[in-house]
């Protein structure tokens, strides 16, 4: 086998027949360009099934890969997996970041970087490029709450150029196949004390002509979620904001104070739920799991739901907002104990495959 190249360039494909071949041609001339003979060119193809597949497969020295999995997340990974340089650069197949950029990210490589960032918002974003709403609101916001929570100096979280080291990815232990994939890669790059840079770069509005694959409300959910979940300190802050709330408003209001005990108490018991989970995938106890495990959690909850059923028989009806309150936490809780036991039987407890 050859030598190892310095860079791969690394190009996520699904359904981009328009501009595929135009965005592997940017890639090669400037892999060319800014690194002679020291680079390849990866294409990670997710099921195009538009004919991307067999304009590829004409071009010659690039390889291209097949991802069994659908999401951005599981193109780049698959693709970063496949990869053989030190480092990898991916761009989107819209031809929305050109590879003039690669000199940029170069000259980052002699400090040794895990993680270097394009980022947009610091270089030239072409008219018309980034929906507004993204520009000025989505990644704004998101890039602000990673900068605070992780101390990352991030300015354009969302950014789809960026060039990792493959030896550090595989560090990472990644597991989102989606789009927030990529905020995963810029908070595991905080968490593991990754060395991370940015360098500005171009951005152009993407050719093809076609709404993005990117779905806005649910994309940037998922991003947020990212966000919360790899530091469960969030969901306790968040829980503290509702018990201050749920206090505030006491003398005010009797259905705001239930309002905000009930959220309060729903995200408690996710925090419960999300470190079981993790205990269950993982297979490491924590303080969480090592507690729930050896509480008898169906006994109390049926002692507590006949406990609470006596409260509602006997008040009066002028207590209607309690009733309706306890009702609610009972709800709640019995969802939540079918989830912790669902998670025992299916997951921490399940029979293995047998062949
Ligand atoms: N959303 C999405 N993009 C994929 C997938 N597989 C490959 N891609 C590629 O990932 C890149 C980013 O997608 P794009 O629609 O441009 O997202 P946006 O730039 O965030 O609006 C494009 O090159 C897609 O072709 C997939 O399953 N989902
Ligand atoms: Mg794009």
């Amino acid at each position: 086998m050859s030598k190892r190249p310095t860079i791969s360039l690394l190009i996520p494909c699904l359904n981009e027949k328009k501009t595929i071949a135009r965005a592997v041609a940017d890639a090669k001339k400037n892999a060319k360009k800014f690194f002679p003979k020291d680079w390849e060119i990866v294409v990670a193809d997710n099921g195009s099934t538009d004919g991307s597949w067999e304009i590829l497969k004409k071009i010659k020295e690039i390889r291209v890969i097949n991802v069994p999995i659908k999401g951005y997340g599981a193109a780049l990974h698959w693709g970063i997996m496949k990869s053989r340089g030190e480092f990898v650069v991916f761009a989107d197949a819209d031809l929305s970041y050109p590879f003039k950029n690669l000199k940029k990210f170069k000259n980052t490589i002699e400090e040794k970087p895990d993680l270097v960032l394009g980022s947009r918002l610091r270089g030239t974003i072409s008219r018309g490029a980034m929906p507004i709403l993204h520009r000025y609101l989505g990644t704004p916001v998101l890039t602000f709450l990673i900068r605070i929570a992780y101390r990352i100096p991030t300015s354009d979280c969302n950014s789809g150029m960026r060039m990792v080291k493959k030896s550090f990815y595989k560090l990472l232990n990644m597991k989102s196949a989606g789009m927030e994939w990529a905020s995963e890669l810029l908070l595991k790059t905080a968490i593991k004390h990754g060395k991370y840079m940015e360098v500005p770069i171009y951005f152009y509005k993407d050719k093809r002509g076609r709404p993005p694959h990117l779905a806005r409300w649910a994309d940037g959910w998922r991003h947020l979620k990212a966000i919360l979940l790899l530091k469960p300190i969030f969901l306790v802050l968040t829980m503290l904001l509702f018990l201050v709330l749920a206090f505030i408003s006491l003398p005010y209001s009797f259905g705001f104070t239930s309002f905000f005990l009930l959220f309060f108490f729903v995200v408690f018991l996710s925090l419960l739920a999300l470190e079981y989970f993790s205990f269950a995938i993982e297979g490491k106890p924590n303080l969480i799991s090592t507690f729930l495990n050896s509480v008898p959690l169906v006994p109390i909850t049926i002692f507590l739901l006949f406990f609470t059923i006596l409260i509602i028989l006997f008040l009066p009806d002028e207590h209607l907002g309690t009733k309706i309150l306890l009702s609610s936490i009972d709800a709640i809780t019995f969802i939540w104990v079918f989830l912790i036991e669902t998670i025992k039987t299916h997951l921490v407890n399940r029979l293995p495959d047998l062949k």
